[in-house]
């Protein structure tokens, strides 16, 4: 699907972000372990782009992802992981905001929620913390290949109800299968290229 995907740098703070030629950026928030690092493998189709792991709290920095030299994919830490340092915890609104605010070139941020665990009281507040910021925010359901259909539509219905979105608002997705990755590369798209 992308020809060219680059690593191109672990920033722990706003003066090493590289974005300056002012491309298109998407961010992909949620939870410690609710699958961010393997959503953006699995859209950019690279195993090894982001690093992954079974244990929460795998990505400690921001970190940014060139893709077609036309955008970048971003990858930043997990919230709701107890076993963080005190320091990084306590850090970690800070870390986030600084990457949030005045970024003009944030054209989506993606909130992952865990199909099978549902949305959480931290996906609550990050939640009403996006819309604070008057973010555009799309909702992706993660791990669908872990959940049956009846507990799939289930949960879709508790994440629109709890964090308040319309069905066109959210996307149910597996990495591991691949389910539902071409509507979130759609939105993309269409984001770079407004004529797609
Ligand atoms: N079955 C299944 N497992 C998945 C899927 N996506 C991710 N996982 C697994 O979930 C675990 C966490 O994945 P990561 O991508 O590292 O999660 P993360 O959100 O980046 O976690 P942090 O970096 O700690 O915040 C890994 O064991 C993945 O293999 C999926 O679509 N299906
Ligand atoms: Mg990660």
């Amino acid at each position: 699907m992308f020809d060219k995907c680059e690593y191109i740098i672990s920033a722990v703070g706003k003066e090493q972000f590289p974005n300056t030629n002012k491309l298109a950026e998407f961010v992909f928030l949620g939870r410690s372990n609710v699958g961010k690092s393997s959503f953006i493998n699995a859209l950019s189709q690279r195993k090894m782009l982001a690093r992954t792991s079974s244990k929460p709290g795998k990505t400690q920095t921001i970190n940014f992802f060139l893709i077609d030299e036309a955008f970048y994919l971003v990858d930043v830490p997990g919230y709701g992981y107890a076993n963080r340092s005190r320091d990084s915890r306590l850090n970690y609104g800070e870390y986030i905001e600084a990457y949030l605010t005045d970024n003009s070139n944030l054209k989506i941020v993606f909130l992952l929620v865990d199909t099978k665990v549902g949305p959480t009281n931290d996906d609550v507040l990050m939640m009403n913390y996006l819309r604070h910021l008057a973010l555009n925010i799309v909702v992706i359901g993660t791990k669908a290949d872990k959940v049956g259909t009846t507990m799939l539509a289930k949960q879709k219905a508790l994440i629109k109800q709890l964090l308040i979105v319309n069905d066109k608002d959210i996307i149910l997705t597996s990495a591991a299968t691949k389910y539902g990755l071409d509507k979130v590369i759609g939105l993309l798209l269409k984001q770079i290229n407004p004529s797609n």
